[in-house]
């Protein structure tokens, strides 16, 4: 399939790391509405190919997005943008089976945070800056900031940063937990492929139903979240991979993968 504003690959030492670059760099990446409905039709035909365990996104170094495209909102009016609805589909990326990294290099800010935290992961460069500045354009963030900002930096900060627009710079992000490390900025990219390439190395059922079982805290009560857990446990049970992955412990070898 032919994309115009993004790069679709597999990483080259490990192919079963599915890649997409965000590639509209005049723009900084700005989130169009045609940009997201590639990024979304590509991760998802990922999430569906059975040679791909794991996936990354990245910008470039620069940006990995400077927000959704404000030229496309300007001028609408609140009726243009709840029927255009554009928000809801970028959901869909927070309902892929397989994890998805996000190699964040310069700017990710208002929607460009946004899409970063809808990943599983974050590997920060030590360029990175954080933000959600929709508040110096007369908006507020609307793909999902004010709730996930919250969640992981608690509301007094959250707060801070959706009402003042103040960037958080890649050391502070890892230090409040939005981010899972920060590297320098050449190696961003190798550091998070070799992540995706250590979890692709993993069996498949049993990353899909673990990745479940933690986003679930996020969004139920802990018994709720206890009880889904458990039941995803049991349910590896009639994998051929937990069979395979226990015996292989018992006999001191390597395990091999069949993902069923
Ligand atoms: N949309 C459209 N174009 C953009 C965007 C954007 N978000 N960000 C940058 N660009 C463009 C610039 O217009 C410029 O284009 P051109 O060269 O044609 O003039 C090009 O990218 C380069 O940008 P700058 O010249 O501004 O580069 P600087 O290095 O001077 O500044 C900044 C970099 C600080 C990142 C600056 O570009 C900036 O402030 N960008 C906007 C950041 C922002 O406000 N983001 C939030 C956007 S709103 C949003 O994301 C809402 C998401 C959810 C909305 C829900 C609504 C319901």
């Amino acid at each position: 399939m032919d994309f115009q504003y993004i790069r679709v690959y597999r990483y080259e030492a490990d192919p079963r790391v599915g890649a997409v670059q965000l590639n509209r760099p005049d723009k900084l990446n700005a989130l169009s509405l045609p940009l997201m409905e590639e990024l979304i039709t590509a991760l998802e035909a990922f999430d569906a190919d059975p040679d791909i365990r794991c996936m990354v996104l990245h910008g470039n170094e620069r940006a990995f997005a400077a927000g959704a495209d404000i030229d496309e909102m300007a001028q609408a009016d609140s009726v243009e943008m709840l029927l255009r609805d554009q928000f809801r589909k970028w959901e869909r990326i927070a309902a892929l089976k397989k994890p998805l990294i996000a190699a964040v290099s310069g700017y990710a800010l208002g929607g460009g945070c946004e899409l970063a935290m809808l990943c599983d992961m974050i590997i920060a460069s030590d360029t990175a800056q954080f933000g959600q500045p929709e508040i110096n354009i007369g908006v507020m963030p609307g793909a999902g900031g004010t709730q996930r900002l919250t969640r992981t930096l608690g509301k007094a900060l959250a707060m801070e940063l959706v009402l003042t627009g103040r960037f958080l710079s890649a050391q502070e992000a890892y230090r409040l937990g939005l981010v899972n490390r920060v590297v320098p900025a050449e190696i961003y990219l190798q550091e998070a492929f070799a992540l995706a390439s250590t979890i692709a190395s993993k069996p498949p059922i049993a990353v899909r139903l673990a990745k479940e079982a933690v986003l679930k805290a996020l969004s139920t009560p802990l018994e709720i979240g206890l009880e889904f857990e458990r039941k995803n446990f049991y349910l590896l049970f009639s994998t051929a991979d937990q069979k395979e992955g226990m015996q292989a412990f018992q006999q001191k070898r390597p395990p091999q993968w069949r993902g069923r």
